[in-house]
Order: C-alpha cells, then sequence, then structure tokens
C-alpha cells in the first residue's frame, strides 16, 4: 500500500495539516469496505450498537454514583453523544471514530496488576477493586494537546485510594500506568513502529494530589469502551495523552519512566505535558482550544484551571520542561 505521508504517526494532532485529515479519513473509509458501514458512522444506530456493549457491563448496577461538588466546570457539559464517539485510542486506529472498533475489546475479566516497589505485588479483579474504592462523580474540562477540549462527568475514585492500597515502599518515586495489550482485538498495536503497549506515569505526589482520578465511568454510566473502560486516568491540568486508558498495571518505580509519546517523539511531548497556553507545540500554539461540544473556540487557561490544586508541585522545578 502506497503510504503518502508516512508522517502520520508523529500527529496525534489529526488536524494539524488538512493532508493528514485527508490521509486518516480515507483510511477509515477504506477500512469500512462498504457504503452501509460508511452511511451509518455517526448515527443513531452505530451509537447504540457501540452502547449496547455497555449495557451488558457487569458493573452498570453501581451507577450513577454521588456527585463530589467540589469539582464543578462553568463551561457547559459536552454532549454524551460527542464525548463518545470522538475518541483518541491509538490502539484502534489513529483516527477519532473509534468507537464502534473498540467494542471488539474485551472488558472481563479484567485483572489490574500492583508491581515493583511496593509492600506486597498484587494482582486485583477489577470488580474487587470497584466494591473497595469510594466511587463518586467528577465534572473535569479535559484537554488535548492537538488543541480540543471537553466537559465530562466522570465516575471513579481518587487515585490515592489506589496508592494506598499499593502500599509503595519509600524509595518509590512515580507511578507507572500501563494500558492491554492484545494485537487481536487492537489493529493499532500491528503499527510495529509504535513503542506499545501505551504507558504514561505520574510522580508520587501527583498521583495523590486530591484532583487525579482513577474512572469507571462516565455520564452515570459504566466507562465506555472507546473512552478507555473499565479503567483509566483523569489528571485534568495535563494534556490528554497522559490520561491512560484501559489500565492493566501499575508499576511504582524509583526511575522517571520514558512514556509512549516520549518514546516516539521526545521532542513534542515530555513527562510532564502540564497545561499551559503560553508554551507552544512545536509545531502549533496552544492558545486557545475548540470546545467539541460548542464548536467554539475559548481560550486555554494555565493548568487548565487547576493552578489553585497543583501548581505548588511545581514551583521549585528549574529546568525540567514542565509544559509539553
Ligand atoms: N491507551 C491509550 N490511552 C490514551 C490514548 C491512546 O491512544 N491510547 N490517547 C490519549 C489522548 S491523546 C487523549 S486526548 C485521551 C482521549 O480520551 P477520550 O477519547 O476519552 O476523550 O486519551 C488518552 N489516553
Ligand atoms: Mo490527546
Amino acid at each position: 500500500m502506497l503510504i503518502k505521508i508516512p508522517k502520520n504517526w508523529e500527529l496525534p494532532e489529526s488536524k494539524a495539516t488538512p493532508e493528514n485529515v485527508y490521509l486518516n479519513r480515507r483510511t477509515v473509509l477504506k477500512g469500512m469496505a462498504g457504503a452501509g458501514l460508511i452511511a451509518s458512522i455517526g448515527s443513531n444506530a452505530a451509537f447504540r450498537e457501540a452502547f449496547a456493549a455497555g449495557a451488558a457491563d457487569p458493573s452498570a448496577s453501581l451507577y450513577p454514583v454521588p456527585r463530589n461538588d467540589l469539582y464543578k466546570v462553568s463551561r457547559a457539559l459536552t454532549p454524551e453523544k460527542i464525548a463518545t464517539t470522538y475518541n483518541n485510542f491509538y490502539e484502534f486506529g489513529s483516527h477519532k471514530e473509534i468507537y464502534v472498533a473498540a467494542q471488539a475489546l474485551e472488558i472481563r475479566p479484567w485483572t489490574v496488576k500492583i508491581d515493583g516497589m511496593v509492600e506486597k505485588e498484587m494482582e486485583i479483579d477489577i470488580d474487587d477493586l470497584l466494591a473497595k474504592m469510594p466511587l463518586e462523580e467528577r465534572i473535569y474540562r479535559h484537554r488535548c494537546v492537538e488543541g480540543w477540549s471537553m466537559v465530562v462527568p466522570w465516575s471513579g475514585f481518587p487515585m490515592k485510594e489506589l496508592v494506598k492500597l499499593a502500599a509503595p515502599t519509600s524509595g518509590a518515586k512515580y507511578v507507572v500506568m500501563q494500558t492491554f495489550q492484545d494485537k487481536s482485538v487492537a489493529p493499532g498495536q500491528r503499527q510495529f513502529w509504535y513503542p506499545w503497549p501505551y504507558t504514561d506515569g505520574l510522580t508520587i505526589e501527583e498521583a495523590t494530589n486530591d484532583l487525579t482520578f482513577l474512572v469507571t465511568g462516565l455520564y452515570g454510566k459504566p466507562l465506555p469502551k472507546q473512552n478507555g473502560s473499565p479503567l483509566r486516568l483523569a489528571a485534568p491540568w495535563k494534556y490528554g495523552f497522559k490520561q491512560v486508558k484501559s489500565i492493566v498495571r501499575f508499576s511504582f518505580t524509583d526511575k522517571r519512566p520514558e512514556t509512549f509519546w516520549e518514546t516516539l517523539i521526545s521532542n513534542e511531548y515530555g513527562f510532564w505535558a502540564n497545561i499551559n497556553p503560553e508554551v507552544p507545540h512545536p509545531r502549533w500554539s496552544q492558545a486557545e482550544e475548540r470546545d467539541i461540544g460548542t464548536g467554539e473556540k475559548i481560550p486555554t487557561l494555565l493548568y487548565n484551571g487547576y493552578g489553585e490544586y497543583v501548581s505548588d508541585m511545581y514551583k521549585d522545578m528549574k529546568g525540567e520542561r514542565l509544559f509539553m
């Protein structure tokens, strides 16, 4: 197959160039193999199909969970249908319409491994974990490094509860989160030039910050597969690529991890990835963002508006690339 624009993998921003959008659309259309499917993309039929699986989720009876009103956003909520059909999940393709393909992911049984610098390594079944954790709903902003954003009600639990359960040893400084790996369900993982499995990490201080949330639900229901079921991160002061989806492993370590995106393109995507409108991406400005619900362009805020919670963690870090 002739690939006219080989740098597709360098562009998590599918809107970075019109050519790239064109390439992605063409690839999607080819993969669809028939006008029937093409016509149904974004239609109610495809949407219902994508959600039939969600209805069967064994955790469905846990939702909705009580809302924690400490975490509110003045912008309007993004419509559910948009937040669940416009996604980034490279395991299922490097375009936004992965929500049908993602239904191939089997989310039960699902085991989460906790290992590395912890008192006792463990494996825990997702439903046992859900039963142990204090579930609540929080409305958070989400800002992708590509320049789009949304506001959604996540359900989940504070990550510090998981850190408590893990009991890291005193030398542990970072926690690395890893996505599932299975080429038979995730066609993107057959693309060998990506450093699979997807990983990213936080310092222990970041992981135990009040804002840091492990997400298990969305809009008062179990988390859809395309949004990273059954467990994904929401650290809303950092760009979207830090928000690891479909996590199978938390590893505690004393070494700063090399993450998926840093390994691919280290001069564009770093470890910290804190949101800052004044620090442009090497190929585009970060001053504004497009709300995927309203289509409006709005100014991006330092730390995505969460500075009061997080800026202290960075005040003595000189010489770090905190904002990419
Ligand atoms: N495993 C995995 N996690 C991932 C990604 C991915 O490609 N694979 N994309 C990230 C990016 S770039 C963004 S913006 C968010 C998108 O989350 P959403 O689809 O729920 O909006 O997921 C993040 N988590
Ligand atoms: Mo992103």
